[in-house]
């Protein structure tokens, strides 16, 4: 029988030498093939021995490790479905996510597991367990009494294996369900366009990835982690983006991928230069928009072209800049900096106008995309998933952008109402809830507003009732006992009225223009 499960294809790409070193960790851990393939099946053997119902959820918020790598691998091959939380979430967030996903396992932190386990047992999970990223807690203790051998699950390409939750222009995060066969074919996609090399390579030089990303998203979770097994390719790994050190461990490896704030940092190094970066072959950046000025500053200092694509939690990778000169893909030599390339191969991509036509050449519209990357729906939200789709399969992105004479896609704004900073969404209508809740508030409106470091970051603007006297720091603070802290405005401001067009809306693009120099 043959067996779709992510795992399979990506234990089947592990180089024969199993004792070759798979992850070099930023504080000197060395992890083999072999350990993590024993490492996972023990794991998986732990969670097959929960006697779990087919379709679990396994709900993660665990600090970066390899461990907790391990057990995004191990609810693969033991063929439950993943959910990873950003470790920011605060416990109004984390108890949506586990009441609305309503997972069999939960694992956190050990330092969370009061407030965790309380919303988990009362949202009806069975088993909570604990990760800390210095390897202890409860998981690893009940997996140490597992067998090291596991068979893969069988799982078909359209059963789920992961659940990531994003926000949509209103309402509550959507869980976006990923399947294997999505996750398989992006990771397969990516391999080649990428030119991603192992040890048996024509130069006989392997790929080493310097991953810096957090693992709860798809840029760190998928495409840098798949991208590096399904080529066998070593990680050097770092719990925590440390501009100075991935400059010193590139002259080890050849690829990273980061999201621009990442690039504007290391940018800000003096220890980047071209020898630095001399045994490096690619570095790839996305989740948020590259600007052209990092774009020409990275290659006057190294040398180096960064190739930026774009994805979605939804769909995984879309588009890519070429990596290389490759006559199966005409005309594509070139990384284009304020682009982000080309449909990816097996990506069907048009660009749709107000009034439904499609969009010829050069022209700006609403991006919609097909593919066997892009996702199954939005997790019991059946409406809203049929909403997103058009009726011969298209899925709207809610970004807007047009495609060039030679096939560039470029993407110039959003129709969806959402702040990219630092790589990180942050929805303004769940942060004007939050402030209209607030006492003495009458409204508030929250605009993207350029940054010098994270790109964007959000300002809340917000109008009193008559006779109340409103605090910039209490509206913050507050907001910050409740949010994840990368979603509090960076600046609060208190006025008397906010720009409205004749039928009495907000117009925040006035908002943004009025704010634009803040940073
Ligand atoms: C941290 N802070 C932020 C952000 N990160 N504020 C706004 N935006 C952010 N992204 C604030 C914290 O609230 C805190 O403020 C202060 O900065 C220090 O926090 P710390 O955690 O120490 O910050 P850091 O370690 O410097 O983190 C910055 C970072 C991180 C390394 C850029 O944000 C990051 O790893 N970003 C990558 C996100 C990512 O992987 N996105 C991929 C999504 P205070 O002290 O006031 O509390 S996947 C995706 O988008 C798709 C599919 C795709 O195409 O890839
Ligand atoms: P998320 O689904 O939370 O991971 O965010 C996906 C969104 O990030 C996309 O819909 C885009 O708006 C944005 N995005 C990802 N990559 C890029 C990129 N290279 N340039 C501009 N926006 C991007």
């Amino acid at each position: 029988m043959t067996n779709d499960n992510l795992f399979s294809a990506l234990r089947a790409a592990f180089p024969a030498d199993l004792n070759a070193v798979a992850i070099e960790t930023d504080d000197g851990l060395k992890y083999s093939w072999r350990d993590l393939d024993r490492a996972t099946a023990m794991v998986a053997n732990l969670l097959h021995s929960l006697n779990l119902p087919d379709g679990s959820r396994v709900a993660v918020q665990v600090e970066k490790s390899v461990e907790a790598m391990v057990l995004y691998l191990a609810t693969l091959r033991a063929g439950y479905v993943f959910l990873p939380l950003n470790t920011a979430y605060q416990s109004a967030e984390i108890e949506y996510f586990i009441g609305n996903a309503e997972p069999a396992v939960v694992v956190c932190s050990g330092a969370n597991f009061g407030w965790v386990s309380k919303i988990a047992f009362k949202a009806g999970t069975q088993h909570v367990f604990t990760l800390n990223d210095d390897r202890t807690g409860s998981l690893l203790e009940r997996a140490a009494h597992q067998s090291d051998q596991h068979q893969a699950a069988i799982r078909k390409a359209d059963d789920l294996a992961a659940i990531l939750y994003t926000s949509g222009t209103t309402g509550r995060s959507k869980g976006a369900m990923l399947t294997h066969g999505n996750m398989l074919s992006n990771a397969r996609t990516l391999k080649d366009y990428w030119g991603w090399t192992s040890t048996g390579g024509p130069d006989g030089r392997g790929d080493v990835l310097i991953h810096a990303l957090p693992i709860f998203h798809v840029h760190g979770l998928f495409v840098a982690i798949h991208g590096a097994l399904i080529n066998g390719s070593k990680m050097i790994w770092m719990a925590k983006f440390d501009p100075k050190r991935v400059i010193a461990h590139m002259a080890k490896a050849t690829v990273f991928m980061g999201v621009p704030t990442l690039y504007v940092r290391m940018l800000s190094e003096p220890s980047l230069t071209k020898a630095a970066t001399q045994n490096m072959r690619l570095f790839i950046a996305g989740s948020a928009p590259l600007l052209i000025e990092t774009f020409t500053e990275w290659q006057q200092r190294t040398g180096h072209t960064i190739l930026e694509r774009y994805g979605m939690s939804e769909t995984a990778m879309l588009t890519s800049n070429p990596y290389a000169a490759d006559k199966r893909y005409a005309n594509q030599s070139e990384r284009r900096g304020g682009t982000v390339g080309f449909p990816l191969p097996d990506v069907s991509l048009q660009v749709i106008g107000e009034d439904g036509r499609k969009l010829p050449v050069g022209e700006i519209g609403g991006i919609q995309v097909k593919g066997p990357n892009v996702f199954k729906g939005y997790w019991r939200m059946p409406e809203k998933t049929a909403e997103e789709f058009t009726v011969d399969g298209y899925f709207k992105t809610g970004d807007v952008g047009k495609v060039d004479e030679r096939g560039y896609v470029t993407i110039v704004g959003r129709s969806k109402d959402l702040i990219i900073s630092g790589g990180y969404n942050v929805y303004p209508a769940e942060i004007e809830g939050y402030i209209n809740e607030m006492k003495g508030v009458s409204e508030s409106a929250v605009v993207g507003v350029q940054h010098p470091d994270f790109g964007e970051v959000g300002v809340a603007v917000v109008i009193a009732k008559l006779g109340t006297a409103l605090k910039p720091e209490a509206i913050l603070a507050e907001l910050k006992a409740n949010l994840a802290n990368f979603k509090i405005p960076k600046r609060c401001f208190v006025v008397a009225e906010l720009p409205r067009n004749t039928m009495g809306k907000v117009q925040k693009n006035l908002l943004r223009e009025q704010y634009k120099g803040l940073f």
